[in-house]
């Protein structure tokens, strides 16, 4: 591709797909419309005029610092190469419907109030009741949980609370006897600050360790440099005595690794084929986007910063060497295993995703992208009402965009994240719609849906009363950090919104979670596992609805029609995406409703609809 300058247009830039991600992701931000961008008077400017007019707003090294990272990638998504791209590869992982199991809170076997590796063990039948594919497992091994096992001390052992090794043994026979996959989280864009590489590299600074993460130097007596956690304070921990900092991205116990030593390669390498000789049949890839920093690093832009929250995030969420790490990694451990990857990509938009997962290129098999976990101008800690309009366009827009060579992940809820229902109301009479929408168009939708433990049961958020109830490092830390700004109610009102501990409550089946306070408990919604059950179903005795043709049918507001196409069959889906009742857009002359059983002549509050016609009957008649 063609380098840019600052003499470039902005349309060049628009053009390139770093460029477009970046652009949208700022735009997202700020919650400016994409038009902004695509009108063709703005579209001719060049960039250094561009730039002298947000020069107020944005700095005067903005966009260079963009037109920098854009030149840096020279990939060019396959769609765009007339010809490249052809029909879809079948793939078990496109036809599965997975499972995400956060081990802390899924099932606790030995009554200890913390979930292990037998209850998951116990829970097997009942998962494979649903018809789920596979598992994946938020991370099991040793740790000291500063960050609930993404801080991992022993890559090789399992954490004490969960069970041992015969456990882990034995759980892999169970699922693979009863014909589902295991996918196992692999974190290793840092370690705990107690695994051995890193205690070694401290007591040690001769120690071939010390390369394994970033040790430097401070400026002035200060920080190497101005980045910093997404936990809060610098990205930066301060050894006085070795006048030395190490660089950690998330918590003060979690240190980054440096990717640049082959050596550090070789050892998770090395790692990863351990457990793949395990049985263990893919890995979901925690912050995989981040693990390559830019040479030197540099202080992150003060825009940036200020914008996406966190300063320095340009020098490493795509960085240099990333593509060839993937690669190398899926060379020497995923390929000669066959085991399937997908990356969780924290800032990754359409167009890096597609050189990310693109079948051609040897990286990953799908990411997350996250854009459509919050509505735009919004972030995680806000209370506000997601309006699902913005997810039908999100969804419309990857569907209609992402390419025959790549595959989308289907999400609304992970252990990072307050449960989407609650986002779009909180209104208890609509938790059980709104849950079913959801449903219906994640088994229904192109892509891997992705359940989370208690989707399926219509789990919502938490009425937590105070700080004391959660546990997560993110809310302690960013609470901490808000009452030097606020009360402590508002404080706690904001970390209430966000908190990651909504997820990561005790499942209600548990013994112990019987106990907690009425607030803290909450009742399994038995109508919407068996709406699971029948939609998990629904998909798999149909090829249409995952293989088949996407065509978005209405763009009216609070509407979403849509329909799923493959040969013999067509789905198509009508779902209301507010709270007020309206007349049906889809005329279903012709078609069977698959769901639900009733329905009147309105569609309720959020309902969704799903209707089916054979191809050949219609031929017939
Ligand atoms: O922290 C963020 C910004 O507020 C997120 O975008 C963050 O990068 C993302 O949630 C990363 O999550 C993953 O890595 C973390 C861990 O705490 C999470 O549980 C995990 O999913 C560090 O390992
Ligand atoms: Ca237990």
């Amino acid at each position: 591709m063609e380098k840019l300058s600052m003499n470039s247009t902005v349309q060049a830039l628009w053009e390139t797909p770093v460029g477009h991600d970046v652009i949208e992701k700022v735009l997202l931000q700020l919650n400016i419309s994409e038009k902004w961008i695509t009108n063709p008077i703005v579209g001719r400017l060049r960039l250094k005029t561009l730039s002298s007019l947000t020069e107020k707003r944005l700095g005067a090294a903005f966009w260079s610092a963009l037109v920098a990272l854009v030149n840096a990638e020279t990939g060019v998504p396959a769609d765009r190469i007339p010809g490249a791209v052809g029909s879809i590869k079948p793939a078990w992982w496109k036809e599965a419907v997975i499972y995400q199991i956060y081990p802390r809170s899924f099932a606790d076997a030995n009554g200890d109030g913390i979930g292990d590796l037998k209850g998951i063990l116990s829970k097997l039948d009942y998962l494979k009741s649903l018809g789920v594919d596979a598992l994946w497992l938020s991370p099991i091994y040793d740790s000291p949980n500063d960050d609930n096992g993404y801080d991992i001390r022993d890559y090789r052992k399992i954490m004490t609370e969960f069970g041992t090794m015969e456990d882990f043994n034995a759980l892999v026979a169970g699922i693979h006897a009863r014909g589902m996959r295991l996918i196992m989280d692999l974190v290793v864009n840092h370690t705990s600050d107690e695994h051995v590489w890193f205690q070694t590299a401290l007591a040690d600074p001769t120690s071939k360790y010390r390369d394994y993460y970033f040790f430097r130097k401070g400026k002035n007596g200060r920080e190497p440099n101005n980045w910093n956690s997404f936990f809060g304070g610098s990205a930066w921990n301060h050894y006085p005595e070795q006048d030395a900092w190490a660089l950690h991205l998330f918590s003060k116990k979690q240190m980054d690794l440096n990717w640049d030593n082959p050596a550090v390669r070789a050892d998770v390498i090395d790692m990863i084929n351990w457990w793949l000789d395990r049985g263990v049949d893919g890995f979901r890839m925690d912050v995989i986007n981040y693990i390559s920093k830019a040479e030197g690093l540099p202080d992150g832009n003060e825009t940036i910063g200020k914008m996406m929250l966190f300063y320095g995030i340009e020098h490493y969420y795509y960085g240099p060497h990333l593509h060839e790490y993937l690669h190398e990694i899926q060379e020497k451990a995923f390929r000669p295993h066959g085991a399937f990857s997908v990356g969780e990509t924290p800032g990754v938009g359409r167009e890096m995703a597609k050189l990310l997962t693109g079948e051609e290129r040897g990286e990953l098999d799908m990411v997350f992208s996250f854009d459509q976990l919050e509505t735009p101008g919004h972030i995680r800690f806000d209370d506000y009402e997601y309006d699902l309009n913005y997810y039908r366009d999100y969804i419309t827009d990857w569907m209609e965009h992402y390419g025959n060579n790549c595959w989308m992940s289907l999400f609304y809820n992970n252990h990072d994240n307050p449960r989407m229902v609650s986002k779009v109301s909180q209104n208890p009479a609509y938790r059980r719609p709104i849950a079913t929408l959801l449903a219906v168009m994640q088994f229904t939708l192109k892509g891997t849906p992705f359940v989370f433990q208690g989707d399926e049961m219509g789990l919502v958020n938490y009425d937590f009363h105070s700080i004391t109830e959660l546990s997560d490092v993110e809310s302690r830390n960013r609470y901490a950090e808000l009452l030097e700004q606020c009360s402590p109610e508002k404080a706690f009102a904001i970390i209430k919104a966000g908190t990651r501990d909504h997820s990561r409550v005790l499942l209600p089946w548990n013994e112990k979670a019987r106990q907690l306070p009425a607030h803290l408990m909450q009742e399994p919604d038995q109508t919407i596992t068996a709406l699971y059950k029948r939609l998990i179903a629904l998909r798999k005795a149909h090829p249409a609805l995952i293989y088949g043709d996407f065509t978005l049918l209405s763009r009216k507001k609070n509407t979403f029609v849509y329909r799923r196409s493959l040969a013999e069959e067509t789905f198509v889906i009508e779902c209301n995406l507010a709270a007020k009742p309206r007349k049906p857009v889809f005329r279903a002359n012709g078609y069977t409703r698959i769901e639900p059983a009733a329905v009147t002549d309105r569609m309720q509050p959020y309902e969704a609809r799903i209707y089916r016609k054979s191809n050949s009957e219609q031929d017939r008649s």
